[in-house]
């Protein structure tokens, strides 16, 4: 008998919904940027692996006086100068391997509907009044504050000087909320995490609420969104930015969606946002009558070379470079790995150095390489079966070590504490090393009769490298991706696994092993502390042997600049040059004539990726002969050692024009 439709149960899948803030564009994404994305990625991948449909949302926060501030500034207009550094931000995630399901621009109708559909709903609801403002404003953070609150003229978040301003404008009642508020973070411990940030808020919370300023009069700013009943107005770019959580994911436009989505599990922020999060967020929302988020988690800072991360002391640390020097998935390694998720923490080309060295070099890279070579080496390239009979205690007991990092390391992911995560993971990979030495495969190999022995050690570190990519796929998801393939196993691990996936012995054994190249080359420690990176020719590698005279850093006139003819240039070919691995030859467009340039780049491009790219060529110096092959021009490329990346233009560039 068919069973009838009714009795069939559907199992609701479990649903994660996770945001980052959305980041202003009024310059380019820093470490700190990158820091709360590859944490989001890390918890939304985790997820993803638990069987959580899962909902990641990022995005830009385009409006407000900041980012007009700075199109101003470029001879842009603000849409123009947003849509330039927007793609300043998808690159970077995608360099980073974000695997984020939706990218929203505050400047895109889908949000700024719901915005004035946010707006209309507070004014119909009677929240919202029209009153004179008085008070000081920070333009830099973009808040008011009352004379009381400022100290000595200047910012009491941010230390930067306010302006005093009197206007009329759109006030939300934010005040009325303030015990509701109380109430909710009192009655649900999780909600404000870590528990130091929730007593923050409580103690900001003790003083009255103010109400909250929600409008910007247009004659002083226009680069907002339009208030829909009082054209003279656009929205404080706060409330903008904080309704693209509920903007995406359907509110106002596709209830069953929202439905599913909201409310959402955990909004991730910086502790320098959490107060707009904590209260004007949560306020906004119940004035809509929404339920709040479950979680918010403010983390903390990093500092560069333990000072301060600022523009005008050079030292903003650029995630790009770190990805291009260290790899993506290290960079994403040390940034979780170093700091306890929620403190502030220091960031040094010593420190990453450090670890990527003996943490992922050696104790990662060397147990997986050493498996590989000794699966090749003594069983023919292919995981070999375990003989039962050849167990021992030692296997049994790294056999439960693993078994147990499903609760271990899920435990610690459910907290947060990303750090402790990795120490869980690597408890594994310690013991790993260890059974190596205890077992010493290289001895077994040489008897004949230990051949059973031989081929279970050799299945257990197999069946232990399966089951570490498992655990390190949030975090580094290439690297544990060409793992669990290198140890010949079919398995995708960007989709939900099942339960006995987790489960020792699933390896299957004679696949064949594919070894790549080291997952972790080791690198040299840096000499000094760079404060910035330095631009060096691309072409100033030691395989070319360039005389250089300079060798001390002096000052040049600006004559002595002007005898270089920098050009912009377009490559139209590239190739290796045979026998040379850092050598690539190009033909570069520089509008009058093509050059033939032989740049050391090599191990950092490939051919085609350059085909199209605007470079800067040197193109007055004397030509040289490299490898056999003319040289007539330098490109140039930022890097010490190793070129790091070419130096090329933000907009669009013809061949030729001169670069002064
Ligand atoms: O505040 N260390 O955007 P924003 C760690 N548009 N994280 C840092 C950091 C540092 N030194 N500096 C910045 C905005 N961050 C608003 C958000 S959301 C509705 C609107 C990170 O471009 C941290 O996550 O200034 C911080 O919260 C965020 O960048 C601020 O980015």
């Amino acid at each position: 008998m068919k069973p009838s439709p009714r009795k069939i149960i559907l199992r609701k899948q479990k649903t994660f919904y996770i945001t980052t803030p959305i980041y202003y564009v009024n310059d380019v994404p820093h470490i700190g940027h990158a820091y709360t994305t590859i944490a989001a990625d890390v918890l939304a991948r985790y997820k993803r692996l638990r069987g959580y449909e899962t909902f990641f949302l990022t995005g830009t926060d385009e409006h407000g006086q900041k980012v007009q501030q700075a199109a101003v500034k470029q001879g842009l207009d603000p849409q123009a100068h947003a849509d330039r550094m927007v793609t300043a931000f998808k690159e970077l995630w995608k360099r980073l391997t974000i695997s984020n399901s939706d990218f929203v621009r505050t400047t895109e109708d889908r949000h700024k509907w719901i915005v004035q559909y946010v707006l209309r709903e507070l004014k119909d609801r009677n929240l919202l009044y029209q009153a004179a403002y008085e008070g000081w404003y920070c333009l830099p953070d973009e808040r008011f504050w009352a004379g009381n609150e400022v100290v000595d003229g200047k910012c009491p978040e941010c230390g930067r000087p306010v302006e005093h301003i009197s206007e009329s404008n759109y006030f939300f009642k934010m005040s009325a909320y303030r015990d509701r508020l109380i109430q909710h973070i009192r009655k649900h411990p999780g909600f404000i995490q870590p528990e130091s940030r929730r007593n923050e808020v409580l103690g900001f919370l003790d003083r009255p609420l103010e109400d909250l300023c929600i409008s910007r009069p247009r004659a002083r700013l226009s680069w907002g969104i339009p208030f829909p009943f009082d054209p003279d107005y656009v929205t404080y770019v706060w409330v903008d930015a904080l309704v693209n959580y509920i903007s995406v994911p359907g509110y106002g436009s596709d209830d069953r969606r929202f439905k599913k989505w909201w409310p959402a599990d955990i909004h991730l922020v910086g502790k320098d946002i959490l107060t707009t999060h904590a209260v004007y967020w949560s306020t906004l929302l119940m004035a809509l009558g929404l339920d709040l988020p479950k979680t918010l988690f403010a983390h903390g800072w990093w500092t560069v070379n333990g000072e301060k991360m600022s523009k005008s002391l050079g030292n903003v640390v650029d995630p790009n470079a770190m990805a291009a020097e260290y790899g993506t998935d290290a960079f994403r390694y040390f940034l979780l790995r170093e700091v306890p998720f929620g403190q502030d923490g220091d960031f040094s080309k010593q420190a990453m150095t450090g670890r990527y060295n003996s943490e992922l070099a050696n104790d990662l890279g060397n147990l997986f390489s050493r498996t590989l070579t000794m699966i090749e080496k003594y069983s023919g390239g292919a995981v070999p079966k375990p003989h039962p009979k050849a167990v021992k205690a030692d296997d049994r007991r790294m056999a439960a070590r693993a078994g147990k990092l499903y609760k271990s390391v899920g435990g610690e992911m459910d907290r947060f504490a990303f750090h402790r995560a990795l120490l869980e993971i690597w408890t594994l990979v310690d013991s790993a090393n260890r059974y190596v030495e205890q077992n010493a495969p290289w001895d077994l190999a040489k008897d004949p009769k230990k051949r059973p022995r031989l081929d279970t050690v050799l299945y257990h570190l197999a069946e232990t490298i399966r089951i570490l990519a498992i655990y390190l796929f949030p975090f580094m998801p290439t690297t544990a991706q060409r793992m669990i393939t290198e140890i010949g196993s079919t398995a995708q691990l960007d989709h939900a696994l099942k339960p006995w996936d987790y489960q020792w012995g699933k390896l299957k054994p004679a696949r064949a092993v594919q070894k790549g190249r080291p997952l972790f080359p080791r690198m040299e420690a840096p000499a000094t502390i760079p404060k910035q990176e330095t631009v060096a020719s691309a072409t100033l590698s030691k395989e070319i042997r360039m005389e250089s005279t300079q060798t001390e850093p002096s000052l040049i006139t600006i004559d002595d600049f002007r005898k270089l003819e920098l050009r912009v240039g377009r490559v139209v070919t590239a190739e290796k040059v045979a026998g040379a691995d850092k050598l690539l030859k190009l033909s570069v467009d520089i509008g009058t004539e093509t050059r033939q340039i032989v740049a050391g780049i090599a191990k950092k491009y490939i051919p085609e990726e350059l085909i199209g790219k605007s470079v800067i060529l040197i193109a007055n110096l004397k030509p040289a002969v490299i490898r056999g092959i003319e040289s007539r021009g330098m490109i140039l490329a930022a890097g010490d050692k190793e070129v790091e990346a070419l130096a090329t233009f933000i907009e669009p560039v013809q061949p030729g024009l001169r670069v002064k």
